[in-house]
């Protein structure tokens, strides 16, 4: 039984070490929303919400998130007692539409709180079955052809096992053919962020020439439908990472083939319970997943490593070392790969098996809120 007494939440900045350019926007430093979360028992644990710094990924930002979390998922779970970190997901969906990563920045705390009461690392606590998993890197889009190439070479030399690339209209062919050439058996893969309509459906066709492992989210953010007719027209696989919000949204993608492959990302779907969820439905259905990312700091990277333990996270997620990211992590020790792109899961202790550096944390914080249970 777990209930849940304390919650601060922390906004810190944390220059990102090269700019990240998608689609739909531009991020140079991130604006991160760190909470930390303490049960009756005196027990204390870390959190992230992955909310950007703009509604240009999803409608919530980190700070409509956290006014929704102050003014809504605090005061719900204040007082309520959950035997399971999996109950905590459907007493946030009551008459409480969307706010996901509101939402999923409580729910994971809450599996956390229940990891460490348990003595257990989180990893195993959501039945994770692997000791390490194989990273990738998502390139945000460069000035040229050959910026992309050299950005490429540095990946693949670092050791990555996916390499995806930011397209867009201007940004899309031509760069990718470039690296293509460049590296004839690399395992890439394309991310639109919703920079297509179905009238680019031959433009994107072209991409099938290029042997992508697949391409992400071409069309609109909250479409399914579209994306079975492009399907039907690709032979690349398509992986919907926008669309899918919960697990309905993932049935609904399995019965209309709008998609082969799914990206989940605990926050955009509400916590791990819907991302455990979404992972199973989709071993049942022969559909593999990977574990996205939404730059995080190492805290909320620590959830990501221990959900992409699970069985059916057969291809390497956006699952980077704290390294290509920042010149210092608030963890200890920094998430770190090996020469063969394999990141370790921590398993020898309980938790999110990283320290949280809270001096670092107090240093980077520009505002900070503390809600109590009455
Ligand atoms: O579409 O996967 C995306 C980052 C912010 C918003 C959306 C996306 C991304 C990434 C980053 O691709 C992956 C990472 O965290 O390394
Ligand atoms: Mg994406």
């Amino acid at each position: 039984m777990i209930r849940i007494q304390e919650i601060t939440l922390n906004e810190i900045r944390l220059p990102l070490k090269e700019p990240f350019r998608i689609s739909s926007g531009l991020c140079t430093e991130r604006r991160i929303m760190l909470l930390k979360v303490r049960d009756a028992d005196g027990v204390t644990v870390w959190s992230e919400c992955v909310a950007g710094e703009h509604p240009n990924y999803a409608s919530e930002t980190i700070d409509t998130a956290w006014v929704v979390i102050s003014e809504y998922v605090a005061p719900r779970v204040f007082g309520a007692e959950f035997e399971q970190a999996a109950h905590v997901h459907p007493a946030l969906e009551r008459n409480f539409r969307g706010h996901n990563m509101a939402k999923a920045a409580i729910e994971m705390a809450a599996w956390a709180l229940i990891a460490e009461r348990d003595g257990m690392p989180l990893a195993r606590l959501l039945g994770g079955t692997r000791t390490e998993i194989a990273t990738g890197i998502s390139i945000g889009i460069q000035a040229s052809p050959a910026a992309l190439v050299e950005r490429v070479g540095r990946a693949l030399a670092d050791g990555y096992r996916k390499i995806k690339l930011k397209i867009e209209p201007g940004h899309d062919i031509d760069f990718v053919q470039a690296v293509r050439s460049a590296y004839p058996d690399a395992p890439l893969m394309a991310d639109a962020n919703n920079a297509y309509t179905l009238k680019d459906a031959a433009h994107l066709k072209q991409l099938d020439h290029l042997h992508l492992v697949m391409i992400e989210q071409p069309l609109a953010y909250d479409d399914i439908v579209r994306h079975a007719e492009l399907q039907r027209m690709l032979t690349t696989p398509i992986c919907l990472d926008e669309s899918i919000t919960s697990v309905d949204r993932a049935e609904d993608m399995i019965t209309l083939k709008s998609g082969r492959i799914i990206n989940i990302k605990p926050g955009r779907v509400g916590g791990l319970q819907q991302s455990r969820a979404i992972h199973d439905l989709c071993a049942k259905h022969g559909i593999p997943v990977w574990c996205g990312g939404m730059l995080e700091s190492g805290v909320g990277r620590a959830y990501n490593v221990a959900l992409a333990s699970l069985p059916n996270f057969t291809i390497p997620g956006d699952l980077s070392p704290s390294a290509r990211y920042w010149e210092r992590d608030v963890v200890t020790p920094e998430w770190t790969m090996n020469a063969q792109g394999m990141m370790q899961v921590p398993l020898d202790r309980p938790g999110i098996g990283v320290a949280i550096d809270e001096n670092r944390i107090a240093d980077l914080t520009v505002r900070s809120q503390t809600l109590r249970a009455r």
